[in-house]
């Protein structure tokens, strides 16, 4: 087996090359991370890259090949026929991976293989979240090509839990996850991060989609991380209004230095639009916790939606400057991701066909506010400097 990892190659088609050459697979597994930039104004739709690889291990392999990956999870038919690999895993691939490779090596049928596709005959075996997440082996930090120079700046991804039981208007996670909460040993965990720290990491990027929910759970993990005596750093998503006092604290003792804080919206009818359970008071008070703390935060606002209006936006623009942010982030348009109530809105505002497969991406923005927003959103970034879009 051999793990070649694209975003860290300077050549794209002699790595491939010379992996396929060093050892002829038979079958290659390609995870598709994103589809796109969610940018409305100059989108960049990133699939045709994945399908320059996909066709370079084409011309030099006769390997099957098999997609996964976040990006791909959310459109696990129609990308499969755009970049015209064999086969996709829909979600988790630690089950149906090694599945699939033992009926391959069996010559055996593929049919009931939890989201399994098969390029032309749809889905195989209706999708299965794994309940039990410490039934998997943590990703195995020796196929990282990461060379030791730069360990100390690389931010290494862990995983907590998984799922999530919000249902936010234009999210595409459960997609992706599944809604209900899965969690991993807090134990485990720990020895993961030792078994990293011990390989010279020491920052971390937790990409649990939101890391305070349930908040008990956020809490033991910091718990066990002050235990275990480890001197790291790191970084995670949360959701606002589902945090206390003492998780903050526990989080800066336990390292965190940095928080993404997407609240998306300033204005309370904005909120309830979007189907976000937080008010601008919780929202307020996350704020304050966060800065008492000394946790960095980094602020997300996602303009234009269902409802947006020139007073909505003028109030979510005031609002981010009465929070304490260090940065801001801010979206103009919202992505249209397949089986969202976004979707839904949108096609019935006849936006979309309701046969639109959003592989290639399309954006909800008021159209009256487009032009608006651009200028609004320049004159305001002018003198904060912190701001970006
Ligand atoms: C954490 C996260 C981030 C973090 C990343 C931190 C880091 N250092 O990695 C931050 C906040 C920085 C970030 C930024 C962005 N993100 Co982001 N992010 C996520 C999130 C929440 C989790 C991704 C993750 O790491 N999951 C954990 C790992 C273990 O899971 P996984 O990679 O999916 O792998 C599993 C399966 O997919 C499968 N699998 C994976 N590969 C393969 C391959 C094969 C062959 C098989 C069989 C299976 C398989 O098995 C794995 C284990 O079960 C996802 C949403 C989500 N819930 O997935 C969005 C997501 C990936 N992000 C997305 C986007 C768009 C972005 C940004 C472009 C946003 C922006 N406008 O700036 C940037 C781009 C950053 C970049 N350079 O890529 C989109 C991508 C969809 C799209 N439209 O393309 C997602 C899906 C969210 C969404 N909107 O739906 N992101």
């Amino acid at each position: 087996m051999k793990f070649v990892d694209l975003m860290t190659e300077k050549d794209d088609q002699s790595s491939i090359r010379e992996a396929i050459a060093s050892f002829n697979p038979e079958i290659i597994g390609i995870s598709v991370r994103n589809v796109d930039d969610q940018n409305m104004e100059k989108p960049r739709f990133l699939l045709d890259q994945v399908k320059e690889v996909v066709t370079a291990c084409r011309n030099l392999s006769g390997a099957r090949i098999v997609l996964g990956g976040a990006g791909y999870s959310i459109f696990p038919e129609s990308a499969l026929s755009y970049l015209e690999a064999d086969l996709g895993i829909q979600g988790e691939g630690e089950t149906s991976f090694p599945l699939l490779l033992e009926r391959l090596e069996r010559d055996e049928d593929l049919s009931g293989i939890p989201g399994l596709y098969l390029r032309g005959s749809g889905l195989q075996g209706e999708r299965v979240f794994e309940k039990n997440l410490d039934r998997f082996p943590p990703p195995d930090a020796s196929l990282s090509s990461l060379s030791a120079p730069g360990k100390q700046e690389y931010w290494m991804p862990l995983q907590t839990r998984r799922g999530c039981p919000m249902a936010c208007s234009y999210c595409s996670t459960a997609i992706i996850e599944g809604r209900s909460i899965r969690k991993r040993r807090p134990d485990l965990i720990i020895e993961e991060i030792a078994s990293h720290v011990g390989a010279g990491f020491q920052r971390f990027y937790i990409v649990d989609n939101i890391f305070n929910i349930p908040k008990d759970y956020a809490k033991e993990i910091c718990q066990k991380i002050i235990e275990s005596g480890l001197a790291i750093s790191w970084r995670c998503i949360i959701y606002p209004g589902k945090v206390d006092e003492e998780l903050i604290q526990l989080m800066a003792k336990a390292g965190c230095i940095e928080v993404s804080l997407g609240f998306e919206s300033g204005c309370e009818r904005m909120l309830r639009k979007m189907n976000k359970r937080y008010s601008l008071n919780d929202l307020q008070r996350t704020s304050e916790m966060l800065k008492d703390s000394g946790i960095r935060q980094m602020g997300f606002l996602l303009l234009g939606g269902p409802g947006e209006t020139r007073e909505s936006v003028q109030e979510s623009l005031m609002f981010a400057d009465s929070l304490n942010l260090d940065a801001l982030k801010i979206t103009i348009g919202i992505r249209i991701y397949p089986y969202t109530a976004l979707a839904k809105t949108a096609a019935d505002e006849g936006l979309i066909l309701p046969v639109d497969n959003l592989l290639h991406p399309r954006f909800y923005v008021v159209s009256s506010l487009r032009d608006w927003l651009y200028d609004t959103i320049r004159l305001w970034m002018a003198d904060r400097h912190h701001w970006m879009f």
